[in-house]
């Protein structure tokens, strides 16, 4: 990964449609996928690489016309599985994408803080149901009430709400996501 000064391990790769990220808290804790195409890498190794909290993220999102759009968070921390794997966000953020993670504007889709979800395991702030479980989300993901960023989602013809809001509305807009993260 030579962008943005090179050594970056990526945690998250979605290069096409062609595999579900709709999986269960076991598959998002040990990983799923390979890295070469799509792929999760797995909470649990999250954890390990980032428990000294001096990591940053690097997310990007290409467009289906090609342009590439990123945003890069100065601090990224993910806790054990104890801790439900909660998410440590800080910025500042930088980016073309703009932040749609830690300060939204709106207290209830910001991320940092939140514990991570999936469609089989609800640890969001809605007290009404599980986000994970929406018919336009069904994949894991750090949920408040619910989201403005969530890259996990369902590609076309499927329903993917809110990718990156409001710079990517709609995962049809979508052709690659990458997440990565670099020791600071
Ligand atoms: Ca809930």
């Amino acid at each position: 990964m030579t962008t943005m000064g090179g050594g970056w391990t990526a945690i998250q790769k979605r290069l096409d449609g062609s595999m579900t990220f709709n999986r269960t808290w076991t598959e998002y804790k040990n990983g799923f996928g390979s890295p070469a195409q799509n792929v999760w890498i797995g909470n649990d190794v999250i954890h390990k690489l980032t428990k000294e909290n001096t990591s940053s993220l690097y997310v990007s999102i290409t467009l289906q016309n090609g342009t590439t759009l990123y945003e890069m968070y100065d601090g990224f921390s993910v806790s054990d599985e104890a801790g439900k794997y909660q998410l440590f966000l800080a910025g500042p953020a930088n980016g073309t994408l703009g932040d749609s993670m830690l300060n939204t504007g709106y207290s209830g889709i910001n991320l940092s803080g939140m514990s991570f979800s999936t469609p089989d395991r609800d640890n969001d702030r809605w007290s009404a149901g599980n986000c994970a479980v929406l018919s336009d989300r069904r994949g894991g993901w750090w949920f408040n009430w619910c989201h403005a960023a969530f890259l996990n989602g369902q590609w076309s013809p499927e329903s993917w709400y809110r990718p990156w809001f409001p710079t990517v509305t709609d995962g049809k807009q979508i052709k690659e996501t990458l997440m990565m993260i670099k020791r600071r």
